[in-house]
Order: C-alpha cells, then sequence, then structure tokens
C-alpha cells in the first residue's frame, strides 16, 4: 500500500523515511566493497554499535529477523534447545527461521507479559542426554513488541543471565527497540547488553534508519555470524550507505525517542476513553496496543475507521489493534489522531 503523506502513519516504527540530514550523510558517505572487508562507514558503525553496547564486535546485518537468525545460529548447533517468552518475535513473526533453516527446537514458557524470569525458566534448562536435546540459549526481548514495548526489568535480566551462565547457557537479546527502552528506563546500553552473550539491536525501528540492523557479541561468534550471514546471502557491498543512516541515527535520534514515548501515552489516554477499547497493558515506550470488544466493534471496522479519517494503525491479533510512534509522527499528528479517536468515541458513545 502506498501511503499519501497526509496519512497519518502508526503502523509501525519501520515505515520512517529518512530525514534530509540522514540524506546527506548517506549521499556522502565513504563506501568500498563490504565483502572484502573495506567499506569505512560499516566499519566505523559496527566498531561504534560494539563500543556502545561493550562488546567486542558488531556485524551489520539487512535486517533484525537476520540479526536474530544469526545471534541463535553463532551460538548453537543443530538439534540445541532454545528457551523463550512464547509471545515474542522469534516465535511468532521470524517464519519459524531458527528452525527452518538451523534446526533449532523452540521451548516457549509463557512469560508474564512477554517476560520470563530466571525462576520460571530454571526447571526447563536440559543437559544434552541420550534421549533430550541440550538447552543451548535463553532469549530475552526488550522493550517487547507483542506485550505493548514493555521494558525488561534489569534486575530480572540480570537473573536470567547469571541462571544461564550457571548453567553454561548462551543469552540471546533481541533488543530490537533496545534504545526505547534505555531512554525508558535510563538503564545504559552496556548495562542490558552485559546481561546477553549476543544482542541484535535494530536501527530501522525507532532510530528512524531505512535498513538494517546489527549484531554483537565476543569476536568468534561474529566471526561465525559474518560467514553465516554470507551463507544466507546477506553479504552486502558498498552498503556504507546504509550505514551513514545508521550512524547518522544513533548521533541524533536516541535522545528524541523520548518524545515517541509522550505521544504515544497521549494516544493511549484517547484510545482508553473509547467505549469497547481498553489498553491491553499499560504504556512504557513508543508501542500502543489495545483490545476492542467484539461488541461494540470488529478490528476491521475501527481500523477501516481510521483510515477513513487518515490515521493507519494495524490489527494485532484476532481482538487487538497496535499503534506505534516515531519520528515521522510529530505532536501535531497526534493531537490530529487524538480528534479522530475522541470523534469515533462520540460515534460509538451509548
Ligand atoms: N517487528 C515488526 C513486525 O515484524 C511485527 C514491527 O512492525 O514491529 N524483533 C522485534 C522485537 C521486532 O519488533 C521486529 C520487527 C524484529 C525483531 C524484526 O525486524 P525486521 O523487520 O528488521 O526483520
Amino acid at each position: 500500500m502506498t501511503t499519501s503523506p497526509h496519512f497519518i502513519d502508526l503502523r509501525s516504527d519501520t515505515v520512517t523515511r529518512p530525514t534530509p540530514g540522514m540524506r546527506r550523510a548517506m549521499a556522502e558517505a565513504e563506501v568500498g566493497d563490504d565483502v572484502f572487508g573495506d567499506d569505512p562507514t560499516v566499519i566505523a558503525l559496527e566498531q561504534r554499535v560494539a563500543s556502545l553496547l561493550g562488546k567486542e564486535a558488531a556485524l551489520f546485518v539487512p535486517s533484525g529477523t537476520m540479526g536474530n537468525f544469526l545471534g541463535l545460529a553463532s551460538t548453537s548447533e543443530r538439534g540445541d534447545e532454545v528457551i523463550l517468552d512464547r509471545n515474542c518475535h522469534i516465535m511468532n513473526y521470524e517464519v519459524s527461521s531458527a528452525a527452518a533453516l538451523h534446526g533449532l527446537q523452540l521451548n516457549a514458557l509463557d512469560g508474564d507479559r512477554g517476560m520470563l524470569t530466571a525462576a520460571q525458566i530454571e526447571p526447563h534448562i536440559k543437559k544434552e542426554s541420550l534421549h533430550t536435546p541440550g538447552t543451548r540459549i535463553v532469549a530475552m526481548e526488550n522493550t517487547h513488541n507483542r506485550c505493548g514495548g514493555r521494558v525488561y526489568p534489569l534486575d530480572e535480566m540480570k537473573r536470567v543471565s547469571a541462571l544461564a551462565r550457571k548453567h553454561g547457557v548462551s543469552v540471546h537479546l533481541d533488543g530490537a527497540r533496545l534504545c526505547n527502552a534505555h531512554v525508558a528506563s535510563g538503564v545504559p546500553l552496556v548495562e542490558y547488553a552485559a546481561c546477553a552473550d549476543t544482542v541484535s539491536m535494530c536501527f530501522s525501528k525507532g532510530l528512524g534508519a531505512p535498513v538494517g540492523s546489527a549484531l554483537v557479541s565476543r569476536r568468534d561468534v561474529i566471526d561465525r555470524a559474518r560467514r553465516l550471514r554470507k551463507r544466507l546471502g546477506g553479504g552486502m557491498r558498498q552498503v556504507g550507505i546504509l550505514a551513514a543512516a545508521a550512524l547518522y541515527a544513533l548521533d541524533n535520534h536516541i535522545g528524541r525517542m523520548r518524545e515517541d514515548h509522550d505521544h504515544a501515552l497521549q494516544l493511549a489516554s484517547h484510545l482508553e476513553k473509547m467505549p469497547g477499547v481498553s489498553l491491553t497493558f499499560p504504556v512504557e515506550t513508543n508501542i500502543v496496543v489495545a483490545t476492542v470488544d467484539a461488541r461494540h466493534w470488529t478490528v476491521e471496522a475501527i481500523l477501516g475507521a481510521l483510515r477513513d479519517r487518515g490515521v493507519l494503525a494495524v490489527a494485532f491479533g484476532a481482538d487487538r489493534i497496535r499503534m506505534v510512534t516515531h519520528l515521522d509522527v510529530s505532536s501535531d499528528d497526534i493531537e490530529r489522531a487524538g480528534e479522530v479517536l475522541s470523534s469515533l468515541a462520540a460515534t460509538h458513545a451509548g
């Protein structure tokens, strides 16, 4: 679907278009063939992200999906088991890549709004035996997309990490929106990253770059991931043009996420006032998920009514809608979206 500029596009924070400053940085980027290892802008980005997260090395990859896959595949063997939350992105939206491409068994547990605790995980950790797969990885997601952009409490992440280390299990962090977590909680990125062996972080979500994610880890893991990336056809050539956008985003777009979080709270306060609509989760960052009561609305009807009034959102399960704020949504847009929600509420009152 092509969206005309007058739409307020809350479908995802992936929809942002590069700003003029970002486009300039891309146009001016020094580039080289990154498969030969000679793209200076990619090298600068990888060093920057590694140091931002306090790890030895990083790898620029085309997507968060590939970052997650490489994080898992580079720290496991076929037939190993991964423990994760049932609602996480890896379980729900990555086309079973871990199973289909690397033969991993995913053991999904029911987290509390997306959060698994160490106490909950421990009884599920298996030692490899004649009969059982070995648990090789525990995966966490921060912020948690399906659970409304929830921030993983750092203390629990530390406990999960300590448990995993005790059992010789690796930890993967899907940090597609880790910067949102950092801005909302004030926890330094390095502290989150210290809880994990591999971290995937996206530039193409709240950070506002058009493409790209990074996987960060130890040098030997990243060397392995680089080879697997090539196998998947993800070795890119003069990709410094995209790395420049990511560097620009890291320089300019982290602090401003506060605005997105405020905007999400404003949207939530309007949604709460709508008859037959309730917030599914408290809003902590830039994602708002609301449950639609079938006695008042269908998800299709509410999305259609919003679209007719210039606001785009997405279905998020049978009875839920999701709105995501980002840098292409201004305070004026939020005000207008609020008016649209209020007018829909008035139409449906009583
Ligand atoms: N999430 C997308 C959709 O796939 C649902 C979105 O619109 O939110 N981890 C998390 C937590 C994500 O939310 C996403 C994308 C990814 C990984 C995958 O990133 P991409 O789309 O770059 O492969």
